[in-house]
């Protein structure tokens, strides 16, 4: 094999090994008798003020994207999302906004949730496949022209979607004799005597041996309400309608959730459920291959209480001084072995829903924004008994035409 000089090598990109992609890829009426008000509308001093134009040229007006007013931590607000029923809503953390609304759902609708995804099947969870044909793109983040354990693991990290801990990459140092001066980092001669296809088998390999190591392990269902005349299902959408009180082509147009179980060991490292690269089309919006996932706001319900383990980890939430990088090089993204330093935690309480808006809105249109990284999140593994969860997605798009049928 070829190797580049030093003076090819970039500041980003270790290259000596091949160089191919890796493939990481208001109601605002005041409740009867009592208090106050359903919802504080954040927006409406605003309202109606999105000039959306149809074919003809005529502008139809629509009110900005809504986001709910969290007020301050332990706010609680009294919401009809049934009707003749009222539900409490309160802001669990501003930072990002999360609002819990517990008994969403009554024992007996969480039990047919569950029942209707074990009727239907689970499959286990899919994260993205390291493709076996493409090769090892090394992360010398630093530019040092050498590899350091931290380099190293988001190397793997976003290659292979394999979470290692320090004491995983020294066993495969010492397996494939990586690290001849012991030093603890990779220098260019040590990396030429690594065998690409060796390295890549190890890590093929600890993927099969040890799933527990990948960033997700679940299995999963996808409901759709179309297929499935239930009448749980649809009075679900109505109390996200009511809830959240988007438009209603919004809750429809993307109205299929997903159950998801976690047994033991089971964990989802942080996250987040949305994008702002906009490189594509976003999904909902298009009928193609290349496209990008929108979601405004997630809607997560509880469906059991969990034995042990299983919180809902938000890792930088409030975190004043968040900077991505340093994030990511801390590792504590790795939910299912850094559970404790998440900053904020959400115990598994069964029926009770979680809202949080993955995109702040754009002051210029009105509409959908940039995305709030506070929110990332994920779920700490389970260590006693299982956790079952529905997550539903509030789909949006930056542009308010397409999102509202006149595309
Ligand atoms: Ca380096
Ligand atoms: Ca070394």
């Amino acid at each position: 094999m070829a190797f580049h000089s030093l003076s090819t090598w970039s500041q980003t990109v270790l290259s000596c090994l091949l160089l191919l992609a890796a493939a990481i890829t208001t109601l605002q009426e005041d409740l009867e008798g009592g208090t106050k008000h359903l919802y504080q509308n954040a927006n409406s001093d605003k309202e109606d003020d999105i000039c959306v134009s149809k074919d003809d040229g005529q502008c139809t007006k629509f009110k900005r994207l809504l986001r709910l007013e969290g007020h301050e931590v332990g706010h609680i607000q009294e919401v009809e999302i049934q009707d003749g029923k009222k539900h409490l809503m309160k802001t669990f953390n501003m930072k990002p906004l999360i609002f819990e609304i517990p008994d969403f759902f009554t024992e007996e609708e969480c039990d047919r949730i569950i029942e209707l995804a074990e009727v239907q099947g689970l499959q286990s969870s899919v994260t993205h496949n390291h493709d076996r044909s493409s090769g090892i793109r090394l992360l010398d983040r630093d530019g040092d022209r050498k590899l350091s354990l931290t380099e190293m693991r988001r190397t793997i990290e976003e290659g292979f979607d394999l979470y290692l801990v320090e004491e995983d990459l020294k066993k495969l140092y010492s397996e494939l004799d990586l690290d001849v001066n012991q030093d603890g980092f990779i220098s260019k001669d040590e990396m030429q005597r690594v065998s690409v296809p060796q390295m890549k088998a190890y890590l093929l390999n600890l993927i099969k041996e040890k799933p527990v190591k990948k960033s997700r392990m679940s299995s999963q269902t996808w409901i759709y309400p179309d297929r499935t005349n239930d009448p749980l299902v649809e009075s679900f959408q109505q109390r996200i309608s009511r809830l959240t009180q988007l438009p209603d082509i919004m809750i429809n147009s993307n109205s299929y959730f997903q159950v998801v179980r976690y047994g033991k060991e089971g964990h989802y490292n942080a996250h987040h459920d949305s994008g702002d690269n906009f490189n594509y089309p976003c999904c909902h919006t298009v009928e193609h291959k290349k496209c990008e996932i929108c979601r405004y706001a997630t809607i997560m319900v509880y469906l059991n209480n969990v034995e042990e383990g299983g919180e809902t980890a938000f890792p930088v939430a409030n975190n004043e001084t968040y900077d991505e990088e340093i994030f990511r090089n801390s590792g504590i993204m790795n939910l299912n072995q850094y559970c404790k330093h998440a900053n904020l935690k959400l115990f598994p309480k069964k029926g009770t829903a979680v809202l949080w808006y993955n995109h702040f809105i754009n002051e210029t249109t009105g509409w959908m924004g940039s995305v709030d990284k506070f929110t990332w999140h994920g779920g700490c593994p389970v260590i006693k008994g299982e956790k079952w969860i529905m997550n539903r997605w509030i789909a949006a798009s930056p542009d308010p035409k397409k999102d509202l049928g006149y595309s």
